[in-house]
């Protein structure tokens, strides 16, 4: 695209927002690991909000662990980039400020070590998606993950997140700097407990004093983001551009909505994230589970069955009927593995993320859901459906669910066409298939022998299994568009 790129808040059209504060004025206080769309859409713009409002040295150092993509499009922009929210009204374009420029670790490792170890950084947040963690449910290191054995044999020279908080905090421990929170921002239960518990046991492995002074001054609040994001793509740029006039090669775009509830639990302060909008609350894991079970095990469920009917995008998936019943009965179903929670109607909340769903402006593709269904379906999907099943409820929404995600996994659809699966256990998942052929009962079975997958009270019951095998079988007998009709005649 040729014009000139957007490098300052000078010459934009008036109607445009842009940062209510001189971004240069203010220095950086945060770190941000996994600088991607969903924190340029959510976290990013909280604190440019809370910078306008409140002020302070809180804009952000991204960094890349892997890409530098990121940095690429960033840095030339000096950090600046539009942000598209698109509704049935329009699209409204925001230059957000927050951003102060971006590091590639992958290149250099010492820069993103020194901007951890700054006494100035006081917040390392992170978006680097669930499988970068290598942390097991149970909390223990996941000492088969390539990141953390590479970084336990070399902790100097770290590739994963875990590996890099540890030897920063060593640093800071070693030169009495302040520690810095750990605010994880990943669609993970309990996540800053989590990652709390892969930090310390790989602390631990290093040094004992060093994993107790961390337990004793590090703080790893949980969080529950929300803000529906997709992938970037050259309508953007061309979008942000006819509005804007300029140039940019960092542009996102996201929907109106947005939602963050952080535990209350900075050890080195925060930014004004409750004055724009932000909730700040002490018990994060309500909100966790409404959002994980309701919206994204609901997401992952379109996704499977939606991208094997056809659909491409979340709102062809609610275009359409069968479709959007099923959506609509899972819903119900995650919102029965709830507790309650004041101040949130479930049913409204469930009203709400159908609209959201439903979007025309915004074209969210089933396979970018569909991608690391591994990761995904124990906290969304597996865990919600035991429950159900312990309290001798209707387990047929998470049995579909997961027969449509077995489907998925055999990376081929109705008509033969290949796909990538794109799960980090890919190679794990194909060569468990290898002699199951198109024999749903074998599928099943392998599936469920995975290890660290299936809740092993899950696996070992008869009525899941029947549930997920026949409705295997009628997906790939009379394929995925009559299963999702034969799925909403079954008798409850
Ligand atoms: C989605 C999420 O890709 C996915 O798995 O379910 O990214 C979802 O869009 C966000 O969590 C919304 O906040």
């Amino acid at each position: 695209m040729k014009g000139t790129r957007l490098t300052s808040l000078d010459g934009l059209p008036q109607t445009i927002a842009r940062p209510g504060y001189t971004p240069h004025e203010h220095g950086a206080g945060i770190v941000h690991i996994g600088l991607g769309a969903f924190h340029k859409a959510h976290q990013a713009v909280y604190t440019d909000t809370a910078l306008a409002i409140a002020g302070g040295d809180w804009r952000i150092i991204g960094a890349s662990l892997r890409g530098t993509a990121a940095a690429e499009a960033m840095n030339p922009q000096n950090g600046l980039y539009t942000l598209l929210e698109r509704d049935t009204d329009g699209t409204k374009a925001r230059i957000i400020g927050a951003i102060s420029h971006v590091i590639a670790a992958s290149r250099d490792r010492s820069a993103l070590v020194a901007a951890l170890v700054a006494p100035s950084t006081r917040i390392v947040s992170m978006t680097v998606t669930e499988k970068a963690y290598g942390i097991l449910r149970s909390g223990k290191l996941d000492l088969t993950h390539p990141a953390i054995t590479h970084d336990l044999a070399n902790p100097h020279e770290p590739v994963g997140l875990i590996g890099y908080l540890v030897l920063a905090l060593n640093q800071r421990r070693l030169a009495s700097t302040a520690p810095f929170t750990v605010l994880c921002c990943d669609n993970l239960p309990d996540n800053g407990l989590l990652v709390k518990a892969g930090v310390l046991e790989f602390a631990d492995r290093m040094d004992t004093g060093l994993s107790r002074w961390i337990s004793d001054h590090v703080t790893f609040p949980s969080t529950m983001v929300d803000r529906i994001t997709p992938a970037a793509t050259s309508r953007t740029t061309e979008d942000a551009f006819s509005l804007t006039g300029f140039v940019d090669q960092a542009a996102e775009e996201t929907e109106p909505f947005s939602q963050w509830v952080i535990e209350d639990k900075f050890c080195n302060g925060r930014p004004a994230w409750d004055k724009a909008g932000a909730i700040l609350a002490n018990d994060v894991r309500p909100y966790e589970h409404m959002k994980l079970r309701m919206l994204n095990g609901t997401h992952s469920m379109l996704a499977y069955s939606g991208f094997l009917s056809g659909k491409a995008t979340v709102r062809e998936v609610m275009a359409d009927p069968h479709l959007a019943r099923l959506v609509e009965r899972h819903l119900t179903a995650a919102s029965a593995t709830l507790h309650p929670l004041r101040g949130v109607d479930f049913a409204r909340y469930a009203e709400a993320l159908k609209m959201r769903f439903a979007n025309p402006a915004i074209a969210h593709e089933t396979y970018q859901i569909a991608m690391d269904g591994t990761q995904k379906l124990p906290q969304r999907l597996l865990i919600p459906c035991l429950e159900t099943l312990q309290r001798q409820g209707d387990i047929a929404p998470f049995a579909f669910t997961v027969a449509a995600w077995m489907r998925y996994c055999l990376g081929r659809k109705d008509d033969g066409t290949p796909y990538a699966l794109r799960d980090p256990r890919e190679g794990e998942l194909s060569a468990c298939l290898a002699d199951a052929g198109e024999d749903a009962a074998l599928i099943v079975d392998a599936l469920l022998r995975l290890p660290n997958l299936f809740p092993p009270a899950l696996a070992a019951s008869d009525n899941f299994r029947t549930a997920v095998t026949s409705r295997l079988s009628l997906m790939l007998e009379r394929k995925m568009s009559a299963a999702i009709q034969a799925e909403l005649e079954r008798p409850v």
